[in-house]
């Protein structure tokens, strides 16, 4: 597989992925997807990587999904796309993270917002910059979380906040995510490459084999299991995706006005 929109790189234990559309946030295509999924299945099988990097080119992490994407925009049938976008291109981007035998580090700069918050959120350790912020964005067009949100957000950080994150949609600082449990540690922005490089080295020096178990036994301590949220999520983002709302968030979007929702 030849990689465009992700840049994919090998230092001696270490793998690293940069999601690779900086003039969009590292915004979330098919075409993209489909390289994460590709970049992070060839790191799983490569015995000689035993920690993962997964970070973004440019100012910010990642911005979700890419709201231009033509199937979004083709009216009838918008939420089957949806759906199928998140059974065919994001789930199995998230089960290579969960089902990965090795650490994956989120490297984050800038804004994580929506789907690109739930995919940094997805990997095992997460460091930020100072100046990055998390961002459950999906009430803002009229959607519900997904890309597992719903399944790590009460995990990390309990119901309460949980549900005030994904109902207001509101910035959290990488300080403030670091104090709620969020992520594991905020650094310095002039910090944060070489910590999480740092990191990954310790990790890459580590139990992979415990590690991979480790990883394992969390993934399975849900009472539903992980698949079966993801299964629900979509169910749910589907009739999310159905609404009046959603329309206008994402016609009010690429307006750049803010939206008017009518609760239909
Ligand atoms: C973008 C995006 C973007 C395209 C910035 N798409 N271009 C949904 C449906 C289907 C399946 C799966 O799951 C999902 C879940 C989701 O992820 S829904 C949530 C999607 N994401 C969002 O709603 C976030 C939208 N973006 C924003 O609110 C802002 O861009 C943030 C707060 C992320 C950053 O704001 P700024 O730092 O002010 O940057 P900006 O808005 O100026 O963006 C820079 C450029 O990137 C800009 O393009 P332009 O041509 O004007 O320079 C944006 O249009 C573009 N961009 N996000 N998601």
């Amino acid at each position: 597989m030849s990689f465009n929109l992700v840049i994919l790189e090998r230092q001696d234990a270490i793998g690293k992925i940069t999601l690779n559309r900086p003039e969009r946030l590292n915004a979330l295509c098919r075409p993209l997807l489909q390289e994460l999924r590709g970049a992070l299945e060839a790191l799983a099988e490569d015995r000689s990587v035993r920690a993962v990097v997964l970070t973004g080119e440019g100012r910010g992490f990642c911005a979700g999904q890419d709201l231009s994407e033509p199937a979004l925009h083709e009216g009838a049938g918008i939420d089957e796309e949806v759906a199928l976008s998140l059974d065919r291109y994001y789930h199995p981007v998230l089960l290579a993270i969960a089902d990965m035998e090795k650490p994956v580090i989120a490297q984050v700069q800038g804004v994580a917002a929506g789907a690109g918050c739930n995919l940094a959120l997805a990997c095992d350790i997460v460091v930020a910059g100072e100046s990055a912020t998390f961002l459950q964005a999906f009430t803002r067009i009229g959607l519900v979380p997904d890309c597992g949100g719903s399944w790590i957000l009460p995990r990390l950080v309990g119901s309460a906040r949980a549900k005030a994150l994904m109902l207001l949609a509101e910035e959290v600082p990488a300080s403030e995510a670091e104090r709620i449990g969020l992520i594991y540690r905020c650094l310095p922005d002039g910090e944060l490459a070489a910590g999480a490089q740092a990191l990954a080295q310790r990790l890459a020096q580590g139990p992979t084999k415990a590690y991979g178990l480790i990883k394992q036994a969390l993934k399975e301590s849900g009472a539903e299991g992980y698949g079966a949220q993801l299964d629900l999520e979509r169910d749910l983002q589907k009739q999310a995706a159905a609404s009046g709302d959603f329309r206008e968030g994402i016609t009010a979007f690429a307006a750049k006005r803010p939206p008017r929702f009518s609760g239909s």
